[in-house]
């Protein structure tokens, strides 16, 4: 029986990636750095989850003397303050169906869960630049980067959740947008729906128990019924 949804964040709830490329091209400019991440190279650096890894994986191919701890986590700050900005004053709306889902399944009942690789910060920032659709204070278990620094396709943030819940990895069900957030939530023993995103449209997504386009035309009870079928075949 589903008990419990446990929702990505950056791709899923809301497209925020674009916001996230132009905060780090922004914190680039502040510190007069040279970079400008286009969309063809930001899709390619997300196969790193995670800003800093993010950072710091670009950062070994072009500036190899410049990774240390310090200057990555200054740059990541200057980032994240423009991307908590734009957010929280609602430059990044919530996925189609995902506020009524989310709607759906606290009156049903059904615990709410997020697991995400991003900091708290931008997840705060994200509800509050969305005050029309269901808070976040009505989330049973709030997992980001400060609980799971182990990022994606790593299970931890998973992991935690289902401790946070109190609940098997079989009575809850993941949304994912990513190749990443499919072997994390996967590995967890979860059952995975996508629903692509534009920095992940057309990936393969082997394991998941569906690919959408996205949840408008989803229902509550489409989620329990592709929940139980996935159970049964695993
Ligand atoms: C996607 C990520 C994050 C964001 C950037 O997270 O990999 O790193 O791209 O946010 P999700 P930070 O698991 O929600 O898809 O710079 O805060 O990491
Ligand atoms: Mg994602």
């Amino acid at each position: 029986m589903l008990r419990a949804l446990i929702f990505d964040v950056d791709g899923t709830l809301a497209e925020t990636e674009e916001a996230h490329r132009a905060a780090f091209n922004e914190a680039f400019a502040d510190l007069d750095l040279p970079w400008r991440w286009d969309r063809p190279l930001y899709r390619e650096l997300l196969a790193v989850a995670g800003g800093k890894e993010r950072l710091r994986a670009f950062l070994d191919r072009h500036d190899p003397g410049g990774t240390s701890d310090e200057r990555i986590a200054a740059l990541h700050q200057c980032k994240t303050a423009h991307y908590t900005t734009a957010v929280a004053q609602g430059a990044v709306p919530f996925r189609p169906g995902v506020a009524r889902l989310i709607a759906e399944a606290h009156a049903a009942g059904v615990a709410l869960a997020i697991a995400t690789t991003t900091s708290r910060v931008n997840v705060d920032a994200l509800f509050t630049g969305n005050g029309d659709a269901p808070p976040l204070a009505g989330f049973a278990a709030v997992m980001t980067a400060e609980d799971a620094p182990a990022k994606k396709p790593d299970p931890q943030v998973y992991r935690r959740a289902l401790d946070a819940l109190g609940l098997p990895p079989s009575a809850c069900l993941a949304i994912e947008d990513s190749v990443n957030g499919l072997g994390a939530a996967r590995a967890a023993g979860i059952p995975v729906l996508i629903t692509e995103s534009v920095y992940t449209h057309g990936d393969p997504f082997p394991g998941a128990a569906a690919v959408l386009t996205d949840l408008s035309g989803t229902t509550l009870a489409d989620l329990v019924r592709l929940h139980g079928r996935a159970v049964q075949g695993s």
